[in-house]
């Protein structure tokens, strides 16, 4: 479950992530450590990324931990966040448990939750999200990766 927010005259994004559950266990345990890393990308390029703590040993984790973007208000139509749950473990590469997208540009769920927080300016906005198993093709593909940086596109490093 996610709640977004936006400050379009401060240019700022406020992502909060709360809670999640039944998420599939990875480790022998039969249990996760799982924590949330959210991109930003601006026409396929990433721009910045942020991730919440680790919570260990849950398949039903709680954070309300808030990510801020900043985001300004002319780049809000360009961007998509790109959202992972990640499994942590201490030894070896951490493994994908989920992901979901959102933004005006893509498809699903995660478009109409970007279009209610653009109508509902400095409200937060909450929902659930399915997660899907990988990263959906036409943002890995994105032409614009191999392009110079397209000029619309902000810094915020
Ligand atoms: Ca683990």
């Amino acid at each position: 479950m996610l709640s977004l927010c936006y400050l379009p005259t401060a240019g700022r994004l406020t992502v909060t992530v709360i809670k999640m559950r039944n998420l599939r266990a990875m480790d022998i345990t039969g249990s996760s450590d799982p924590y949330v890393k959210v991109c930003l990308l601006c026409q396929g390029r990433r721009i910045k990324k942020k991730k919440t703590t680790v919570k260990k040993s849950t398949l039903n984790p709680v954070y309300n931990e808030a990510l801020v973007f900043d985001i300004p208000n002319d780049n809000i139509e360009d961007v998509t966040l790109l959202v992972k749950v990640v499994d942590y473990d201490r030894i070896g590469a951490n493994e994908l448990l989920g992901v979901t997208v959102i933004g005006s540009q893509v498809i699903g769920p995660g478009r109409d939750h970007w279009l209610e927080m653009l109508e509902c300016p400095r409200r937060p906005v909450t929902q659930w999200y399915p997660l899907m198993e990988s990263v959906p093709l036409n943002l890995v593909t994105s032409p614009t990766r191999s392009l110079p940086p397209p000029l619309t596109c902000f810094n915020s490093t």
